[in-house]
């Protein structure tokens, strides 16, 4: 699997906000993940939730900083930042990472909103920031996948409030968005990763199925858009990219 987007491939993204790479990582890389994340017991303790408007949660565990761990191995490879970097235009580094877990039947909806209409409130002049969603399980419309709406990040930032414990995009825009955009279902196998825009319009919808729908969320900031001020995420901070074989080669 090679670590940059091809012309084309760039050229997509930058017109729709976002581009899905199948199979970015292996099922025996992600095979591990799944392991790894299953027996965790740090990261059972991490884990908080997220209501949405109806009551239902979402799991998360965050980390700011990237380490040792099977985790950071995926937010250090080459084959997601060197996408960023091309996505960016520069240096990027890791503003924070998330294993969203979407348990069957209480996985909670996500509302219609852009990453940057919440970081920009973190000191971030500029909307060059982007995220990389890795489908640690399937993604379908059953278990509530990645919504998004297509060339939504050339609307700029719009207003948002808060909605439960979210923060959600204001729906008179979005309303008009709906109708002039396609909606995507980014449906996913494991192992697949959708890149996006911090200004992407998405969502998602709870989890009524039987199968869980877990991710792992890597959000990346350029290195020339270094926060102007101190928020819950952190300011440029060099980022060790791994090699191909890192996740492979991981022992705990
Ligand atoms: O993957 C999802 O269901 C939504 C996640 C999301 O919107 C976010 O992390 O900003």
């Amino acid at each position: 699997m090679t670590s940059t987007f091809s012309v084309n491939e760039l050229a997509a993204y930058q017109r729709d906000g976002f581009f899905i790479v199948r199979g970015l990582f292996d099922p025996a890389e992600i095979g591990k993940l799944q392991d790894y994340a299953k027996s965790d017991q740090a990261f059972a303790s991490q884990l908080y939730g997220r209501k949405d408007a109806s009551g239902k949660e979402t799991k998360l565990a965050l980390w700011n900083t990237a380490g040792e761990d099977l985790y950071s191995m995926f937010a250090r490879s080459r084959r997601v930042v060197d996408r960023m970097e091309q996505a960016l235009g520069g240096e990027v580094y890791l503003y924070h990472m998330k294993m969203m877990l979407k348990e069957p039947q209480v996985g909670g909806a996500w509302e219609w909103h852009q990453d940057y209409g919440y970081w920009y409130s973190n000191g971030c002049l500029l909307p060059l920031l982007a995220s990389s969603l890795i489908a640690v399980s399937r993604a379908n419309k059953a278990n509530g996948c990645l919504q998004v709406l297509r060339g939504s990040h050339l609307m700029g930032r719009i207003d948002h409030g808060k909605t439960g414990d979210q923060t959600g995009a204001d729906l008179e825009r979005v309303n008009v968005a709906l109708e002039r955009m396609e909606l995507v279902y980014c449906e996913c196998e494991p192992g697949d990763t959708i890149f996006f825009d911090s200004n992407l319009l998405h969502r998602s919808d709870a989890n009524d199925s039987d199968d869980p729908r877990w991710s792992l969320i890597c959000c990346y900031n350029a290195r020339r858009n270094d926060p102007y001020k101190e928020s819950r995420h952190p300011r440029y901070t060099p980022l060790a990219k791994v090699e191909e074989e890192a996740i492979r080669r991981w022992q705990r």
